[in-house]
Formats: structure tokens, sequence, C-alpha cells
């Protein structure tokens, strides 16, 4: 195991990090902000280091100050967390470059997920299975476009290679619309990402996003660590996750899981990842993988006991997996609730002094949050402040222990959506479970209309 590593990120995640590497006793660099100096995980850290101003771009983004900090230091590996430059190959290239080890895929990996017609085509050739459309990029050749469509049947979704995550996508639902809504997208992909490559699938009108988290070594093992329902979004912003998915039987999900690690072990994959699919109809069809931890890996690892963060950090160091797919077993349910500084239901930031600070607690509740009362949100980065998770035997127990915690959650000086949760723990489509991805805008629209 490492002696010493650099947690390359801020907030919950850091300290998400820096527990996991205390625990196995693996010493912690922290990087920060000038915007951050107070904050815990620096504090908690055995060693800090500014690396710039306030703006992300300079300080959380910045390759440069980020290695010398791993070099000054000693360190000898570099975890990323999510966002920032946790999917960015050049990083984790110069990362290697430079001597550490970074703590996640091979850079070719990510590279290969990071354009989606390719991680698409590399997936449906490890025969993981994919949305209805036609291998590789659009043609150049309008006659082409029109003729793919008809042979997919409309609607169809246009969606640009370099994009993800919801950024780069049109909908068509007829011919008449096809090929300007292909060079609108061409040039908003050039524009956004560098690259204007585009490709077509078969639009599904109303999918669950269920998604697949494995952990894969260097020795060609690879698990699945089962499903994850994250279909309550909004503006491809998730803010309920829950594991397992509900409503898939236990043959379907060992299916799409030897699936996902088959595939890995097809591509040697090395570290955590996920698979994204959308489900209807009960079939699975791969949109996207994320090649890093996922803010809501906690559900996975309370209904598995998996600790997916100490075994990221095993992986990097060279380990085998300590646990076999037969060893991996399914208990119980887990729900979080993303808690954001903003208004509720308006969605606007709320960053500022959290005046009190009050995180509820019990059986089965489990907050991961870098939050203390007097703490200042700064205004410069994502609204996430904390996740509230709930364990329970059954889904059912989940959200009771949600709907408790949530009651005994205070958090003043700042708006947060908590009262958004409220909502939902008491939304009797929720309680049904299997909402579409489209659920939660239909019924903050309708809300809108009524008041
Ligand atoms: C789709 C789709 C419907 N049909 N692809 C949005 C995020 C990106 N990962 C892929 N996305 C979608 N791809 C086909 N063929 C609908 C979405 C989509 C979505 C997917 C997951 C979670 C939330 C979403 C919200 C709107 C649209």
């Amino acid at each position: 195991m490492f002696e010493k590593i650099l947690i390359a990120n801020r907030g919950e995640i850091a300290l998400r990090i820096q527990r996991a590497c205390r625990e196995l006793g693996v010493k912690t660099v922290a990087v920060h902000s000038e915007a951050d100096a107070d904050a815990k995980y620096v504090r908690l850290a055995d060693e800090s280091v500014c690396i710039g101003p306030p703006p992300s771009g300079q300080s959380y983004l910045n390759i440069p100050a980020i290695i010398s900090a791993a070099e000054v230091t000693d360190a000898e590996a570099i975890h990323p967390g999510y966002g920032f430059l946790s999917e960015n190959a050049d990083f984790a290239e110069r990362v290697e470059k430079s001597g550490f080890v970074f703590i996640g895929p091979r850079p070719e990996t990510i590279r290969l997920m990071g354009d989606k017609v390719s991680a698409k085509q590399a997936m449906q050739k490890a025969g993981v299975p994919v949305v209805p459309g036609v291998e590789g990029a659009l043609p150049e050749s309008p006659q082409e476009v029109i003729r793919i469509a008809r042979s997919i049947g409309y609607p169809v979704i246009i969606k640009a290679s370099g994009g993800g995550g919801g950024r780069g996508m049109r909908v068509v639902y007829t011919e008449a619309a096809l090929l300007n809504a292909v060079n609108t997208t061409r040039a908003e992909a050039q524009a956004a990402f560098g690259n204007p490559m585009v490709y077509m699938e078969k639009f599904l009108e109303n999918p669950r996003h269920i998604e697949v988290q494995v952990l894969a070594d260097e020795h060609r093992n690879a698990v699945s660590l089962g499903t994850r329902d994250c279909s309550m979004q909004r503006r491809h912003q998730k803010i309920i996750e829950e594991a397992p998915a509900p409503g898939l039987t236990a043959r379907e999900v060992g299916r799409i899981g030897e699936r996902c690690a088959d595939a890995c072990r097809k591509i040697a994959y090395r570290g955590a990842g996920t698979f994204e699919f959308l489900y209807e109809n009960g079939e699975f069809y791969f949109i996207e993988m994320n090649t890093r931890v996922q803010v809501e890996h906690p559900v996975t690892e309370m209904v598995t006991g998996i600790d997916i963060v100490q075994t990221q950090l095993r992986i990097a160091a060279g380990e085998k997996l300590p646990f076999r797919q037969k060893d991996v077993e399914f208990r119980g349910h887990a729900i979080e609730c993303r808690i954001n500084a903003e208004h509720p239901f308006k969605f606007t930031p709320s960053p500022g002094r959290i005046t009190s600070w009050h995180v509820p607690g019990g059986p089965g509740i489990r907050v991961d949050s870098h939050v203390f009362a007097n703490y200042m949100v700064p205004p410069y980065y994502d609204s996430l402040i904390g996740k509230l998770i709930a364990f329970g035997a059954t889904r059912e127990q989940a959200i009771a222990r949600m709907r408790v915690a949530l009651s005994e959650m205070v958090v003043e000086g700042i708006q947060t959506n908590l009262p958004l949760h409220q909502e939902i723990m008491l939304d009797s489509a929720f309680l049904r479970s299997g909402t579409s991805i489209h659920y939660l805008e239909e019924k903050l629209a309708q809300a809108n209309r009524s008041e």
C-alpha cells in the first residue's frame, strides 16, 4: 500500500477519500484553493498545499500546480475524486509521466470512454447491450443522414461524441427537422468540445436511468456491485439515488452485471467504473461509461458492505481484488438525498455562511459532508454540501428512516433543497418506485402551474 497520496479534489469527496486513507494507514496531502484554506479536509490532512486562487480553472483544474504539489510533498499517487480532472485523460497521462500513480483507469481507457462514439463501439463489441442506432459517427452526406434516420425510425436523438452527461444532444421527431438539428448539434459540438463528430440513436421516450457499479484490478479480475437507480434528476443533475434499482429480478441484475464485468475483462479495465444504462420495457441500453468514483457510490457501499474508495486504493497499489463475484452479496436497500445549497424549488444557488448545522443519526443513517456550523459555502464550486444516506432492510424501511433523518436535519443561514427531499419522500409515484428520468421535471412543472 502507498505511504502517502495526494487528493486532487475538495468538499465531501476529499474528506471521503481521506477517511479511506486513514483507515489504511496512508498519509494524505490536501490541495486547496484560497477559498478552501479553512476547510475541514484541509485541517484533517497530514499536509496541505495551496494551489491557486478560488476559480477552479486556476486551482482544482491547474495540472502543473497539482503535480508540483505531489513532487514537493513526496506523494506516491494522486486520487482525482469526481468532477474536476477525474476524467481528463491528459491529466492521468501527465500524472503517470511524472512518476506518480493515477488512482483510476489507464489514460487510454479514459480517452476511449471520453469519446462517446468509441465508448459505445467498444462496449457493443465487448457484449454490452447498446441503444439501437447505427454504429459510428454520422457521415457528412445529407442523403445518408436521412436514410439512417429512416432506418432507425423517428424519434431519433443526435448526440455529440465529445459530449456526455446531457451536453450536446438534440431530439428529432420529423424528417423535416433532421438536417437542421444535425448541423446545429455539429456546430455546437465543435464550439464546446473542439470535435464536430455526432452520432444518432433511437430516442427512448420514457426510460429509467439505471447504472451498474464495477471494480476491476490489474490481474483481469472484475466484479459487478449491482445496480443503482438515478432517475430522480433535474437538468441532468441527480438528486436522489438508490441501490438496488427497484423492481428488477436477481436474474436480470446478475445478467447485466456479468456483461459489464466481462466487458471490463475484455478491455483490461482498471479501477472503479460505472456503466450507465437507459432501462425501458425490461431492456438495458448502454449510453456511457464513467471512469471515476461517483457521487452516489455510498448507496452501493451500504447494500454490499464493500468500501469502494478503499478498493480503488488497493487496485491502484497493484493488489488483487479482495473478493470474487460469488462473495458479493446484496442486503437491504439504500437511498441517498443530495443536499444542495440552493433554493428548494427555484434551484438558484445559495452560497454563504451556514449559521447552524445539525445532522441526523440513528440506525442505518450515514452523512457524508465536509460542512460544520459557521462554515462558509463558497460561490465558486458546485452546490453539493452533503449527502444523506439511509439504509434499511427494505426500501420502505429506508424511506421511513430517510423521512426521520430529514426531519432531524437543520441547516440555517443558507437555503437548501431539504424541503424538496421531504416532499419526494411522500410522493406516491416515488413510493411506488420505477419513475422515469422525466418524472421530477414534470412534477415540478405541474406544481408551478397550480401556484
Ligand atoms: C438518451 C435519452 C433517450 N434516448 N438517449 C442524457 C444524458 C446522457 N448521458 C444521455 N442522455 C439521454 N440519452 C436515447 N437514445 C435520454 C437521455 C436523457 C437522460 C438520461 C439519463 C438521465 C437523465 C436524462 C434526462 C434527459 C435525457
